[in-house]
C-alpha cells in the first residue's frame, strides 16, 4: 500500500496472474482494512502488478484446508469501507477477481481489458458473490450468458452494460487517482453493488422472462452440473436476501468443487498448460521468424490450414497441381470465408483483405520466400518423399519444412531432405480452420527451435498444440484406430450404428464414429485401408456400395439435409455381415458399449506412454479433448480412466483378451503395473515429473 495524498493505493502483486492465494487475500484483507481505519485516508484505489489484475482464485489450493481470510471474508470487508473504494483493473480480471472488484463502489478498466467468470469452464460456479453481484450490476439478461459461457467481455462493453464506470487511457493508476478525486469532488453516494436492484426490478415483475432467459443460454449443458447450479444461484436475485443467497451459492460452489466434473475440468486445464512444456526446448529456444507460409495442397485440408494463416494476418502461397484444382480450392476458401460474412463474424471488407492474403499457385517455386511450408498433399509416401526433395531445392535456407501427415513416418519423409533438421509434422484436424487441435510431430532428427516455431506458429494460429512423437498414426488416430476396430466388432456382434453411436453421445461426446464417419466420408478411410491391404468388412461394403455418408446423403445413416435417420437397408447389411463373418448376434448393453470402445483406447494410451510417444497422460487428454471431442467434464480418456480405476479397466482387458483371442487387448505393461500398485495415470504423471 502507497499514498498519493488522501487516497491509499493497494497493488496486488503476485505473479504471474495474481491468483488470490491464502497470502494475497489476507494482504488485501489488512491492507484494506488500515486504510479504513486511517482517517487521513479519504478513498481506496485497487490495483494490480503485472500483466493483469486478479484472475481469480488460485485453482492450486483447490481441495486444499481453506484458510481464512476467504474470499467472501475479503470482499465483505471492502464492502463495509465507508470512504470510495475503486477497482482499477488491467489484463484479465476473471472469476474471483473480477469478484473482488464487484466488492467495491466502483470499477474502472484500461482499455483493452476482458472482465469474465469463467468459473463454469473448471465445473465450478462463481463462490464469492458472482452469480449475486453481476446481475445486480448488469441485469440478468447480461449476466447470465456471461456465467454460462464463460466468456470474458471488452472494457467497452462492459462499459456500456454498466459493469464498469470508466475506461482509462493512459496511466492506469493515475486514472483511477483522477476518478477516486472526481467521486469525491461531487460527493458521489456511496452504494454497495449488494444493495443495488434496479437492473432487477423489471424480470422481478416478470419471473417467466427469467425462464425465457435460461432457455436462450441453456443450449450446450448437455451432462454438466455447474450450469444447473449456476441457474439456479442466478434465479436467487430474484427472491432470497443476498446474505443468505451468497451462503448458498457457497455451497453449491463446495458441492462443484469437490465433484468429478470439475476435478477433470482443472486437469484440463493444468494439462493444456504444461503440454507447452516440451523437454529440449526452453524458453531461451526462440522460434524462427514467420512471415510468410507456404501451403501445398488447396483441398479441404490444405484450405482450411492455408485459413489459418490467413486469418491472423500471415500471408500464405498455396500451391496445387493444376489450375482448375487451385481454382476449386479458392473458391472453397472464398465461400468458407462468405459464410462467416452471412454470419456476421466477419466483416465483408475483411473478407476483400483476407482473400488478398492468398498467393495461388501451380509452381512448386512461389514458395521460395516462404519461412514456412507445410505439405497437405494425400497420403502417400512416394509422393510426399518426392515432394519434400523438390521442397529441398526450392525453400529458402531456414525455412522450416511440415508435413501434415497423419499416418505415415515423419523421419522417412525427412530423409529425402538434406535438411532434417528442418522438418517437423504438423497434423490438423479436419476441418484444420475450425478444429483447434494440433499434433506436432517431433522426428527423431528435428531441430529445437523447429520444434519451438511449429508450437508457436500453432499457438499464433489459434491452436491447440501438442507434441508426440513419430509413430503409425501418432497418439490422436492411434487411439482412434483402437476404437474403431471395436466399433465395427460391436456392429457384427449384435449393436446398430445408433447403438453405439448413442452410447457415446450419452458419455458426453458430440457424435460417435459412424456419425463421424459419415461426416468425414467414409470414402477416406476406405481408400487409406485399400493402400494398406486392411479391411473394415461393413465400413467399406457401405463404401463400395457408393455411400459415402453426408455428401452422398446415405452412409451408417441415411440423411435429410444434416438430420441422420436409422436405415433398415444398413440394418440388414450388417446383419447380413455378420451371417457372412459367421458371427453370431446377441444384445449389446450400452455399459459394455463404452468398455469395448474406450478401454482399449486406454490401452493404446498406456502404449503410447511407454514407448514415449506422448510425454504425459495430460497430453493425450488434451489431444482427444480438441481433437476429437471427448468430454473435457470427463478429463480425457486417460483421467477418465483413473476414475474408473485402472484394476477395473485391466482385468476387463485381460478377459476381453481371453474371450475375442484379440493380443490388442493383453493390458499394457504400463497399466499392469499401475493397476497392480493401485497406481493411476495421474501418478504416474507426477512421478516422471518430479
Ligand atoms: C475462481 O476464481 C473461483 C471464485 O469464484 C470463488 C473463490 C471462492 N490459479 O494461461 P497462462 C497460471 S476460479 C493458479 O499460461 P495466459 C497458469 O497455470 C478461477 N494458477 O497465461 C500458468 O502457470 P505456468 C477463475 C493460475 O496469459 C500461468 O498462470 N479464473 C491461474 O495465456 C500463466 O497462465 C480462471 O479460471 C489461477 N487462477 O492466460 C482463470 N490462472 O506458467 C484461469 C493462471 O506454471 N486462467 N494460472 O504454466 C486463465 O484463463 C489464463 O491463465 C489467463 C492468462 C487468461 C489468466
Amino acid at each position: 500500500m502507497r499514498r498519493d495524498g488522501n487516497v491509499a493505493i493497494i497493488t496486488i502483486d503476485n505473479p504471474p496472474v495474481n491468483a488470490l492465494k491464502h497470502a494475497v487475500r489476507k494482504g488485501i484483507q489488512d491492507n484494506v482494512i488500515a486504510a479504513r481505519d486511517d482517517a487521513s485516508v479519504e478513498a481506496i484505489v485497487l490495483t494490480g502488478a503485472g500483466r493483469t489484475f486478479v484472475a481469480g482464485a488460485d485453482i492450486t489450493e483447490f481441495g486444499k484446508p481453506p484458510q481464512s481470510p476467504s474470499l467472501i471474508d475479503v470482499i465483505a470487508t471492502l464492502d463495509d469501507v465507508k470512504k470510495p473504494t475503486i477497482a482499477a483493473v488491467h489484463g484479465t480480471p476473471l472469476g474471483g477477481g473480477l469478484e473482488l472488484t464487484m466488492g467495491c463502489h466502483f470499477r474502472v478498466a484500461a482499455a483493452g481489458t476482458r472482465l469474465g467468470l469463467p468459473e463454469i469452464k473448471l465445473g465450478l460456479i462463481p463462490g464469492a458473490g458472482g452469480t449475486q453481484r453481476l446481475p445486480r450490476l448488469i441485469g440478468i439478461e447480461k449476466a447470465m450468458p456471461m456465467i454460462l459461457s464463460g466468456e470474458p467481455i471488452p472494457a467497452k462493453q462492459a462499459l456500456a452494460d454498466g459493469l464498469i464506470d470508466e475506461i482509462i487511457e493512459g496511466d492506469l493508476v493515475s486514472g483511477a487517482l483522477a476518478f477516486a478525486r472526481k467521486v469525491l469532488a461531487e460527493k458521489r453516494a456511496l452504494t454497495r453493488v449488494k444493495d443495488r436492484d434496479d437492473k432487477l426490478k423489471d424480470i422481478r415483475a416478470n419471473p417467466a422472462k427469467f425462464d425465457a432467459i435460461v432457455a436462450d443460454n441453456s443450449k450446450k449443458t448437455r451432462g454438466l452440473h455447474a450450469p444447473a447450479a449456476a441457474i439456479e444461484a442466478i434465479k436467487m436475485t430474484l427472491d432470497t436476501p443476498i446474505d443468505e443467497a451468497q451462503k448458498k451459492e457457497r455451497d453449491a460452489f463446495m458441492k462443484l468443487l469437490v465433484g468429478d466434473q470439475s476435478k477433470a475440468q482443472r486437469h484440463i486445464f493444468f494439462a493444456e498448460r504444461e503440454a507447452n512444456k516440451v523437454p529440449g526446448v526452453g524458453k531461451d529456444t526462440a522460434p524462427r521468424e514467420i512471415k510468410r507460409a507456404g501451403v501445398i495442397g488447396a483441398g479441404t485440408m490444405g484450405g482450411g490450414i492455408a485459413m489459418n494463416f490467413v486469418n491472423v494476418g500471415i500471408p500464405v502461397t498455396i500451391i496445387e497441381t493444376s489450375d482448375e484444382a487451385l481454382k476449386k480450392g479458392m473458391a472453397t476458401i472464398e465461400k468458407n470465408y462468405q459464410m462467416s460474412v452471412q454470419r456476421g463474424s466477419l466483416k465483408p471488407e475483411d473478407l476483400t483483405k483476407r482473400m488478398a492474403l492468398f498467393t495461388p499457385s501451380t509452381d512448386l517455386g512461389a514458395l521460395k520466400d516462404a519461412d514456412i511450408v507445410i505439405e497437405a498433399v494425400f497420403e502417400n509416401m512416394p509422393v510426399k518423399k518426392e515432394l519434400f526433395g523438390k521442397l529441398d531445392k526450392i525453400a529458402k535456407p531456414g525455412a522450416v519444412l511440415a508435413t501434415n501427415t497423419s499416418y505415415l513416418d515423419v523421419d522417412e519423409i525427412a530423409q529425402s531432405t538434406t535438411r532434417v533438421k528442418d522438418v517437423v509434422g504438423m497434423h490438423f484436424f479436419s476441418p484444420a480452420n475450425v478444429m483447434k487441435l494440433l499434433e506436432i510431430v517431433r522426428g527423431k532428427d528435428t531441430a529445437p527451435d523447429v520444434l519451438q516455431t511449429a508450437m508457436t506458429v500453432g499457438r499464433t494460429i489459434k491452436k491447440v498444440p501438442v507434441v508426440v512423437g513419430v509413430c503409425f498414426g501418432f497418439v490422436g488416430n492411434r487411439m482412434l484406430s483402437a476404437r474403431s476396430i471395436e466399433g465395427e466388432k460391436l456392429l457384427l456382434e449384435g449393436a446398430l450404428p445408433q447403438d453405439v453411436d448413442g452410447a457415446l453421445t450419452e458419455f458426453g461426446f458430440p457424435m460417435g464414429p459412424f456419425a463421424m464417419g459419415d461426416l468425414a466420408g467414409l470414402d477416406v478411410g476406405w481408400r487409406s485401408r485399400k493402400e494398406r491391404g486392411v479391411r473394415n468388412e461393413i465400413a467399406d461394403t457401405l463404401a463400395e456400395a457408393g455411400r459415402y455418408g453426408q455428401k452422398t446423403g446415405k452412409g451408417f445413416y441415411l440423411y435429410e439435409g444434416r438430420a441422420a435417420k436409422p436405415d433398415p437397408e444398413v440394418e440388414k447389411l450388417i446383419v447380413d455381415a455378420s451371417v457372412r463373418m459367421g458371427v453370431k448376434r446377441r444384445a449389446v448393453s450400452k455399459e459394455e458399449i463404452i468398455e469395448r470402445l474406450i478401454y482399449p483406447m486406454v490401452n493404446e494410451g498406456a502404449r503410447i506412454l511407454e514407448e514415449g510417444i506422448a510425454l504425459r497422460p495430460g497430453d493425450i487428454d488434451v489431444i482427444w479433448l480438441y481433437g476429437y471431442g471427448f468430454p473435457a467434464w470427463r478429463g480425457g480418456p486417460m483421467h477418465w480412466a483413473d476414475t474408473v480405476g485402472l484394476k477395473k479397466i485391466r482385468d476387463r482387458l485381460r478377459e476381453l483378451a481371453k474371450e475375442t483371442g484379440d493380443k490388442r487387448h493383453e493390458p499394457a505393461a504400463l497399466l499392469n503395473k499401475l493397476a497392480d500398485e493401485g497406481g493411476t495415470f495421474a501418478g504416474f504423471a507426477a512421478a516422471k515429473a518430479a
